[in-house]
């Protein structure tokens, strides 16, 4: 994006929408408004903070994040398109899609009359992405920065093509340890353990903590609750447009081996991601559109 345009548009936020950092190579936006902090860089219009006034921020990001063009950014919420998981193509892409690898374009910065601030992003095919994935899209993104956190990622086929497409607000959250906490509302909801051969099972107890967890559950539209005792808080995770909830901590062994990940980061995380993947693939027609959304807010 160019910097004329992105510097106009914040030019009209009063103040509530700044540019952080070294913002002609890397453009990190900082808003900030009467309810909440955030922080989002242009790169995969991923959101990396936020921060109610008066409460600890609600995401995590890795100190060890690497913000490069090309290379995903560990923690905040990445959004996986157009394939959630490892590439089906030979050779195989980078997992979970390219749109979290590019810079978006900032579209829009407009403040509500309730004190929140929307900023809309916008993510169009180019020939780069047409060699990763041959087909025309359109890709907007609205965050609302206000008491919640609102994310929308919608998506437009604009190919001649009908699409299949599997997709995720891959939200990283942040916890005060991750043994302490547990997940309430995916009772007795089915769910693929990616770590035991994919088998189907299902529990009536709360999701807790004690090793590596991978979970994809499934035909679930349910919003979650991540009671951490600890702090103590709640945070409520809702989605709209989803039908799979991914549940992910990648303990001690996996994260290790990342060199994005800080040692022992993963204490202080969880990752409760609105999703569209195994059998709740999106079907795009041409000119037909998805919205996949998830709002995240701390509750008493
Ligand atoms: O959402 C869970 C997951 O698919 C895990 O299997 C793990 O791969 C995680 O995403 C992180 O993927 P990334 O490509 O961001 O390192």
């Amino acid at each position: 994006m160019n910097m004329p345009a992105l510097s106009a548009l914040l030019a009209n936020s009063a103040g509530r929408v700044m540019l952080l950092g070294d913002a002609a190579a890397y453009p990190i936006l900082l808003v900030e408004n009467s309810h909440a902090r955030a922080r989002i860089a242009l790169h995969g219009a991923q959101v990396l903070s936020f921060q109610v006034h008066g409460e600890q921020d609600l995401l995590w990001t890795s100190e060890s994040a690497v913000y490069r063009e090309g290379a995903a950014i560990r923690g905040g919420i990445p959004i996986c398109w157009p394939w959630f998981g490892p590439s089906l193509q030979m050779p195989p892409l980078q997992a979970h899609g390219f749109a979290r690898n590019h810079f978006w374009s900032l579209a829009s910065v407009l403040e509500q009359s309730d004190g929140s601030s929307v900023l809309n992003f916008s993510l169009t095919d180019t020939a780069q992405t047409r060699q990763l994935w041959p087909h025309g899209f359109i890709l907007s993104l609205a965050v609302v920065v206000g008491r919640n956190l609102s994310v929308s990622l919608t998506m437009t086929n604009t190919d001649s093509l009908p699409v299949q497409i599997t997709a995720a607000l891959h939200t990283y959250l942040r916890v005060s340890e991750i043994s302490r906490i547990a997940i309430r509302g995916l009772e007795n909801t089915r769910y693929i353990d990616t770590l035991a051969a994919n088998a189907v099972l299902s529990s009536p107890e709360a999701i807790t903590f004690a090793a590596e967890t991978d979970r994809i559950y499934f035909d679930c539209e349910d919003e979650v609750v991540i009671d951490d005792p600890l702090w103590p808080r709640k945070i409520k995770v809702a989605k709209t447009g989803s039908r799979t909830t991914v549940v992910w901590n990648p303990w001690v062994e996996k994260s290790s081996k990342m060199a994005d990940f800080d040692r022992g980061g993963y204490q202080n995380m969880v990752c409760v991601e609105a999703t569209n993947a195994a059998d709740d693939s999106i079907a795009l027609a041409p000119g037909e559109s998805h919205c996949l959304a998830t709002t995240v807010s701390s509750i008493s």
